[in-house]
């Protein structure tokens, strides 16, 4: 613990939390102004840290969770109170599925004006308690900093999240003798090492896996979170062991690696020996563990005791971080010495058997000349656009889901979707953040029509903050994941109700506000346009007239409800 100074001088609650921000190595703050909250600018200003000022907060709390994601860092957003905090409710429970560290810092009436009904006043810590790893009011403005280091604590305790403070007006404004207000030392208020498994646990891991013959591996969220893409990397290729990636695990491996797989994930989960399941929960999107052959050996790794084993039995559950664990086990697997590599070779030739007739089956799809475009043209395009320095955001329904199967990230965390909340406008955020964080990097963003419009008017603050982008709009002018269910259930008369939009021209949108903007009709065309956006050097949309009668696998099997 530093005292700053014990010279009598004062420093303000606004000052204070700009302190403690730099303490955590917060350099920017995402935030919508509010009288409740002018004095943290003030302390910004003085501690140089940037404020990212957008127009609306539920894109302040997602670029707030974004940056987190880009950078190993808790995130932070700034909102007033009342309806500033209720408009980052959004962001916060999406942070908090996604498991991804960040503090909301909101305002609140004043302290002496308790319960009288002032401006704004509303019961914040209650609503947001729920949906957040931590949620408290700060009492007392010696406590401001304190309590902001306590907030980034709890975010990081196990599988991390999003934690929120509430500090009243009056408790940002006064002046507290800067001795008396505890000021965390970076680096002091929190533990030191990362969380290891359990010996024992690992060398049974170890031991499983080298006599496995049909091993698989998925490498989730946590992987990236961990920055455990080395040792998941070294161990597959060690081990000659499959490997399917999801959430931000994606890019964790190369397209093209031996060992990188995509399609045929069901297939090795049915008819596998020895399954590992790392830092991805059994929810929704693993089909609540269901899916897996009920022989097969299950090991799950996960940063969170309450997620290990749950909705699906396991073999084998260690706690604790990817990155340390897997170092672990290799090291573990060294001391054998036929670690039984050989022997699986057929087993990983049996699998990409299946990933080819995957690709063949939507071969003519993927080449589609149609106009109105084919989806799966479009994705095979922007997949062959990206580099290995482009970070692809997915923010839309069935046309985002077409792109999970065809887009591949390049590199590890060059890979962002909302995650399990599965919240549209996630896009114009996340953008933000990434060219914040990231300003050496391409990004490029696909967005569904509908999912753009939610938060799309913070293109302008992309505008606004000189972020050149590629955005790329697939336009079939309805909510069409949604769409597809309820014609499927009520047929086409009745199944077109609440989820059509118009024909928006967004390439206009764009260049209203002072981006760059193409309208595309033929497929020969979107390479070329991207190639433009990408040298136009500005935030920039290419709306795509796709196809509104097509639908991904995905939103035919309606997977998501299943
Ligand atoms: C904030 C939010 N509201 C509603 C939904 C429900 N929802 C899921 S997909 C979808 C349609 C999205 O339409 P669009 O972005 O145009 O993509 P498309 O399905 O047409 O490709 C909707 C409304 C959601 N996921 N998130």
């Amino acid at each position: 613990m530093a005292d700053t100074t014990s010279d009598g001088t004062t420093i303000s609650g606004g000052h204070l939390v700009a302190k403690a921000l730099k303490a955590e190595g917060v350099d920017v703050i995402f935030t919508l102004c509010g009288g409740h909250i002018i004095d943290i600018y003030d302390g910004c200003v003085d501690e140089g840290i940037d404020v990212i000022d957008v127009r609306h907060e539920q894109v302040a709390a997602h670029a707030a969770d974004g940056y987190a994601r880009m950078t190993g860092k808790p995130g932070c957003a700034v909102v007033t109170a009342g309806p500033g905090t209720t408009d980052a409710v959004t962001g916060i429970a999406n942070a908090y599925r996604a498991e991804s560290p960040m503090l909301v810092i909101g305002g609140q009436g004043a302290l002496s004006q308790h319960k009288m009904g002032s401006l704004q006043d509303l019961p914040h810590v209650d609503m947001i308690s729920p949906i957040s790893k931590f949620a408290a009011t700060v009492p007392h403005t010696e406590r401001v900093a304190d309590m902001v280091s306590m907030a980034f604590r709890e975010s990081l305790n196990g599988a991390p999240g999003p934690s929120f403070l509430e500090i009243p007006r009056d408790i940002l404004d006064a002046d507290v003798p800067a001795a008396a207000a505890r000021i965390p030392e970076p680096g002091h208020y929190r533990a030191s090492t990362r969380q290891g498994g359990d010996p024992a646990a690992i060398e049974r891991l170890a031991e499983l896996l080298v006599r496995s013959e049909k091993p698989s591996i998925l490498l989730g969220s946590q992987v990236w979170t961990t920055r455990a893409t080395d040792s998941a990397t070294e161990l597959v290729r060690a081990l000659n062991v499959p490997a399917y990636m999801n959430g931000a695990g994606r890019g964790t491996l190369p397209p093209g690696d031996p060992h990188h797989f995509q399609l045929s994930r069901r297939y090795a989960f049915t008819n596998s020996d020895l399954i590992i399941i790392i830092g991805t929960p059994f929810d929704f999107r693993m089909g609540y563990g269901k899916r897996l052959s009920p022989d097969a050996t299950v090991v799950q790794i996960d940063l969170s005791y309450a997620t290990v084993g749950k909705n699906r039995d396991i073999d084998l559950g260690i706690v604790g971080d990817a990155d340390v664990i897997l170092s672990s086990v290799l090291q573990a697997v060294s001391a054998y010495g036929d670690n039984g590599a050989q022997g699986r070779k057929q087993w990983m030739e049996e699998l990409r058997a299946q990933e080819r007739t995957a690709i063949d089956k939507r071969a003519a799809l993927i080449h589609s000349d149609a106009s109105p475009i084919h989806p799966y043209r479009l994705v095979n395009e922007i997949n062959e656009f990206l580099t290995e320095d482009s970070i692809y955001i997915g923010d839309g329904g069935d046309i985002v889901t077409f792109s999970g199967q065809v887009v591949q990230p390049k590199s590890p965390g060059h890979w962002l979707d909302p995650g399990p909340l599965g919240t549209l406008g996630v896009g114009v955020p996340f953008v933000m953040a990434t060219k914040y964080a990231r300003p050496d990097k391409e990004v490029v963003a696909l967005f569904g029509d509908g999912a753009f419009s939610l938060t799309g008017w913070d293109f302008e603050t992309l505008v606004r903050f000189d972020m050149p982008f590629i955005g790329i709009v697939g336009n079939n002018s309805s909510m069409n994941q949604i769409r597809y269910g309820q014609i499927a259930k009520y047929g086409a008369d009745r199944g077109n109700v609440g989820n059509t939009l118009g024909d928006v021209r967004y390439s206009e949108f764009a260049k209203m506000l002072g981006g760059y903007g193409e309208e595309v009709r033929d497929p020969a065309e979107i390479a070329p346009a991207l190639r433009r956006a990408r040298e136009s050097g500005k935030p920039s949309l290419i709306n795509v007239w796709i196809d509104p009668e097509v639908y991904a696998p995905g939103t035919r099997n309606q997977t998501m409800y299943k």
